[in-house]
């Protein structure tokens, strides 16, 4: 055995393969590793944030054998031996941040190799809110352009994903975009911004509670318009796959909606517009999502807020009255603010539902944006080789700005004007995707 073992070492495959055979062997035998084959000797140095409390319990590592799959699980404080080999190790914890909130601790580190013997690695844990329900992972708002330079509507969308460890239903969850933008400041007053947001657009995903199951690790694909694009913009993708759309009956015949017949519709509440909802798609709104605890009869007659604020210009003030419909903070299960760095003025909710914003382009009318979303960043991989995404309810902290879309890399579709094939493959617009795991999402497609 010993023998076979000092032969491979020279080729990571081989070694693989090796180590298939020893799971087969130890396959039957007990938790405790046989003394008679190599161990690797385990210490883990843990470097953690500045912003936690001392107080963290639940420690505990769990070791990926990559070869054969088998997931071994470790307290702090135990020894840890192993079979040598090519490991995933992910740590996770519970603390309490300083403004007391309750948050998960995760670390991962990939593809580290144990040899016989002493090893020693780094973990260097993140901070997590513990997610009891959905997050958005992606939006998608500037949509591409044609070949002629012109914009392109209808190809934009929003990606809701399960970071949890047990079954979601989607039923219920409202999609919806903040009233003020985050460029144009004003003294709303009443001021209800510690309790709601003010919305001007609400659609809700249908259902009677538990007829849309999504698995931990799965993703949801909101679209605006359900539509294989290419047909009309070949730099554009397919959304004809997207599990739901937002259609509008528009009252505008020269502005008219299309209700894709192969994409299900959300139950649309609200919407400011005569004609057909898009998403802001020079990036200055935050759009959310939100389990609205009253239906929807009750929610349009009693949740209305009239606000009063003035407008100074060259010529004068000038006093504004408006109404829009308020959204208690409480019923919200996600924000992500967005926002232009050249134009940008204020954030337009409670700063515990985000303390910062994220983008695409720079400036007003930026043209960089297009072909371009924001994505939550991915900070480890849970034991089933699902991405874990990190939430601090700081957009800034957890996006990445202006990368290639999800759907964009998956498709393979236009990455720029040019038209030129997007050839990236990742997690989160920046770490790179293992080959398992896009075989294993594209076969949920
Ligand atoms: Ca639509
Ligand atoms: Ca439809």
């Amino acid at each position: 055995m010993t023998k076979i073992y000092s032969i491979q070492t020279s080729s990571r495959l081989m070694l693989a393969a090796l180590f298939t055979m020893l799971a087969t062997i130890v396959a039957g035998c007990d938790d405790s590793l046989d003394s008679t084959l190599p161990s690797a000797n385990v210490e883990i140095e843990l470097i953690f944030p500045d912003n936690i409390s001392e107080d963290i319990s639940g420690q505990q590592f769990t070791f990926r054998n990559i070869s054969n799959g088998v997931s071994t699980s470790f307290l702090k404080g135990e020894t840890i031996n192993l079979l040598p080999g090519l490991y995933d190790v992910n740590y996770s914890a519970t603390t309490h941040l300083s403004n007391g909130a309750t948050a998960d601790l995760k670390a991962l580190r990939q593809s580290v190799i144990f040899s016989e013997g002493y090893n020693k690695i780094i973990l260097e844990p993140y901070v997590n809110i513990t997610s009891t329900d959905f997050i958005i992972s992606e939006i998608f708002f500037s949509g591409t352009l044609q070949s002629s330079g012109n914009q392109y509507y209808g190809d934009d969308y929003v990606k809701l994903y399960n970071n949890t460890d047990h079954v979601l239903y989607a039923d219920g969850i409202t999609l919806f975009e903040s009233k003020f933008t985050t460029t144009e400041k004003n003294q709303y007053t009443p001021d209800i911004m510690q309790e709601a947001m003010t919305v001007d657009a609400l659609y809700t995903i249908p259902g009677n509670g538990t007829e849309h199951p999504v698995q931990p690790g799965e993703y949801l694909l909101i679209a605006d318009t359900g539509i294989d694009h290419r047909v009309i913009n070949p730099n554009s993708f397919d959304l004809s796959g997207a599990d739901w759309e937002w259609y509008d009956v528009s009252k505008q015949p020269s502005s008219l909606d299309i209700d894709s017949p192969l994409v299900d519709n959300l139950d649309k509440w609200y919407c400011y517009t005569q004609s057909f909802w898009m998403l802001h798609n020079r990036g200055f709104k935050a759009y959310g999502i939100a389990r609205i605890s009253v239906d929807k009869d009750t929610y349009l007659a009693n949740y209305l807020y009239n606000y009063e604020y003035e407008i100074v210009t060259l010529a004068g003030t000038f006093p504004m009255s408006q109404n829009a419909y308020r959204l208690p903070n409480e019923w919200i299960l996600d924000l992500v603010t967005c926002s232009v760095a050249a134009q940008y003025q204020w954030n337009i909710s409670a700063p515990a539902l985000d303390m910062g914003w994220t983008y695409c382009g720079t400036m007003d009318n930026d043209k960089t944006r297009y072909f371009h979303a924001v994505r939550r960043k991915m900070i480890g991989l849970t034991a089933e080789g699902n991405p874990i995404l990190q939430d601090t309810n700081n957009s800034t902290e957890d996006f990445n700005p202006m990368v290639p879309p999800s759907e964009i890399e998956l498709q393979g579709s236009a990455k720029d004007l040019s038209g030129a094939p997007c050839t990236t493959l990742t997690y989160d617009g920046v770490v790179p995707m293992s080959s398992e795991y896009y075989e294993k999402i594209m076969k949920l497609r």
